[in-house]
């Protein structure tokens, strides 16, 4: 059946309005996707965020080859979602050396991985000089693996301690290997919230003009949000809102990646998403963002299987093998830790999606046509 077919079927006046909108390529109001966070079809608005998934990304669902490496877990901001920051004296706090961190890097490499991704926490005796000298050693020894590092929170971070501009960091960072900027440390930019779960870390504008910097220092970066928590459907529209300006302005941004929160062993406790929930939040961005080409359903917070039902609800890429996740580990999610590559191919597949193992940029390496 054609989607616009469905609108018949839907009695919700507002919501066939919507439709109609999504139909003709209309750009979709605050209230309009306030409205369809209240609303109960689920299975309407997940066929809207297909149809418009299938116009930008056709049958395609991407993945890569990556690792994540995360080189401490000391933390001085100590947000109350998060289960993985602690402090020095914690018993679980770590650091990796340098020879640690090259030997990963390694493994990666020679199982034909093709990005690392690196952050971590913000310990109170790193330097500037410790951020960069990380991406410098590991592009230095592996020069073919692009170092997606340091999210937005962590450049800030670094100007704060040195009194150097998000300008001057960001190119010293280039200079040095990085090539695109992970999105992590956004997670609602409300005030009201931020100052509950995240009072101390880089604020909304913060974040957002490190990434403007970056973008206009022509390096692409990714943009997340955490929802599920205490924000409302209000806020997480705020912040999708907020995003969409930004990428108005520079294009800069390559992929959304909402985030489920996972509430075990952190401060604030609290319930998990619920799969409706989580379903919804990945078909409204894909119709909200209609400025963004791509749509991560992060198989580590959603749990493989709605990841697999979010690729036909909106999502077009999985993320990466990964390897080794600690970040949402810590808060309880029951996502394996990694995958091979043969098993993302499998699950793209059996999610009636063709698989495209692709690069950092988005850029198609493999497609598993058969
Ligand atoms: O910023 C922390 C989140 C993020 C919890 O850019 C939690 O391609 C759920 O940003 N429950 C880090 N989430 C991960 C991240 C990311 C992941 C994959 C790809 C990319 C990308 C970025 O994890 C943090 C925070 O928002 N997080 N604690 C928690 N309890
Ligand atoms: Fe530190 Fe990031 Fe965890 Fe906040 S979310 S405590 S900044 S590691």
């Amino acid at each position: 059946m054609q989607v616009s077919e469905l609108l018949e079927y839907v009695s919700d006046k507002r919501l066939r309005s919507i439709g109609e909108k999504v139909l003709k390529g209309e750009r979709l109001s605050f209230d309009d996707a306030v409205y369809m966070f209240y609303s109960n079809e689920l299975t309407f608005i997940g066929a809207l965020a297909e149809y418009v998934n299938r116009k930008k990304n056709g049958m395609f669902a991407y993945f890569i080859v990556n690792r994540q490496i995360n080189p401490t877990n000391i933390c001085v901001y100590q947000c109350s979602f998060c289960a993985f920051g602690v402090v020095k004296s914690d018993p679980r706090a770590y650091e990796m050396s340098l020879e640690e961190i090259l030997k990963k890097v390694e493994e990666t490499y020679a199982q034909g991985g093709r990005e690392i991704h690196m952050v971590g926490g913000l310990p109170p005796h790193w330097k500037v000089e410790d951020y960069i000298r990380l991406v410098r050693e590991i592009k230095k020894a592996f020069p073919k693996i692009t170092i997606k590092a340091w999210t937005a929170v962590e450049i800030h971070h670094m100007s704060k301690i040195s009194g150097r501009s998000y300008e001057d960091i960001l190119k010293e960072l280039i200079d040095a290997g990085l090539e695109v900027l992970p999105g992590g440390g956004a997670e609602i930019f409300s005030e009201r919230v931020r100052k509950i779960i995240a009072p101390y870390k880089a604020n909304a504008e913060e974040y957002l003009e490190v990434h403007r910097t970056a973008h206009k220092l022509g390096i692409p970066t990714n943009a997340t949000m955490l929802y599920g928590h205490i924000e409302t459907y209000e806020e997480r529209v705020e912040h999708m809102l907020k995003l969409r300006e930004l990428q108005d302005e520079t294009g800069g941004f390559q992929v959304f990646i909402p985030l489920a929160y996972w509430p075990e062993g952190t401060r604030l406790g609290g319930k998990r998403t619920s799969s409706v929930d989580d379903l919804k939040t990945i078909a409204i961005s894909r119709l909200f963002l209609d400025n963004f080409n791509h749509i991560k359903a992060y198989w580590i917070t959603l749990g493989e299987k709605i990841a697999q039902i979010a690729l036909n609800f909106g999502a077009d890429d999985l993320d990466g093998t990964i390897e080794e996740e600690k970040i949402v580990h810590s808060a309880g999610t029951k996502s394996a830790y990694g995958h091979s590559k043969e098993k993302l191919i499998k699950l793209i597949r059996d999610a009636q999606k063709i698989p495209v193992e692709r690069d950092t940029f988005y850029r198609p390496v493999s497609i598993y046509s058969s």
